[in-house]
């Protein structure tokens, strides 16, 4: 039998106090992700840096339960692009997901296979709600700070990373001429 439980997000660090898996994915996973090939090779011969973690509870995959953890994007680029998520579409397309963003700055990348695009900018105290069929992916875009997110989805919704894998997003966020953060679309993508 289920009972009710608790954890706690401590600041400043916000690694939950319970955690059942610790995900780590380094450049070396992201192999054809980031727009600049050339320049993700440079940078994974010199050092396969940690691009972001995800701290999961643990609870059965199964319809009616959640799963919820934290999501870290660690600081810097490949290129002009700014580290990222993969980014997926949950298996069961017609599944959402919640994220509050605790700390950081930067953005989350959203698309449907009816071909809308959206960007919503995360910030402390941001609130967004992934609809259902809307494929996500976490952008940090701060120079120094991780971009520090809870989630909250249904525990069956499962992942589809090879749509993104093979197509990509179509809009990328890069370093814009003054140094801040653009909106761009992704020529690979025609
Ligand atoms: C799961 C949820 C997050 C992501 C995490 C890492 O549905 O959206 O837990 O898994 O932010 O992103 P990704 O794209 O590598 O799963
Ligand atoms: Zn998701």
């Amino acid at each position: 039998m289920d009972f009710p439980f608790i954890f706690t997000l401590p600041m400043p660090q916000v690694i939950p106090s319970r955690v059942d898996n610790h995900i780590e994915r380094r450049l070396s996973a992201m192999q054809g992700q980031f727009l600049d090939q050339e320049a993700y090779a440079e940078m994974l011969a010199r050092d396969d840096r940690l691009v972001y973690e995800v701290y999961e509870i643990e609870r059965p995959e199964v319809e009616g339960e959640m799963l919820m953890g934290i999501s870290i994007v660690h600081p810097g680029k490949v290129g002009k692009e700014f580290f990222m998520t993969k980014g997926h579409y949950h298996s069961i397309l017609e599944t959402a997901e919640i994220y509050y963003c605790l700390r950081g700055e930067g953005c989350m990348v959203m698309e449907n296979p009816e071909g809308y695009m959206c960007v919503e900018t995360l910030v402390p105290g941001t609130v967004l709600y992934v609809p259902p069929r809307w494929a996500h992916r976490s952008v940090c875009t701060s120079r120094q700070d991780d971009l520090v997110t809870m989630f909250i989805y249904p525990a069956n919704a499962g992942h589809d990373y090879g749509t993104i894998e093979r197509q990509g997003f179509r809009k990328l966020v890069v370093e814009s001429a003054s140094g801040g953060s653009e909106v761009i679309d992704n020529p690979r993508c025609k």
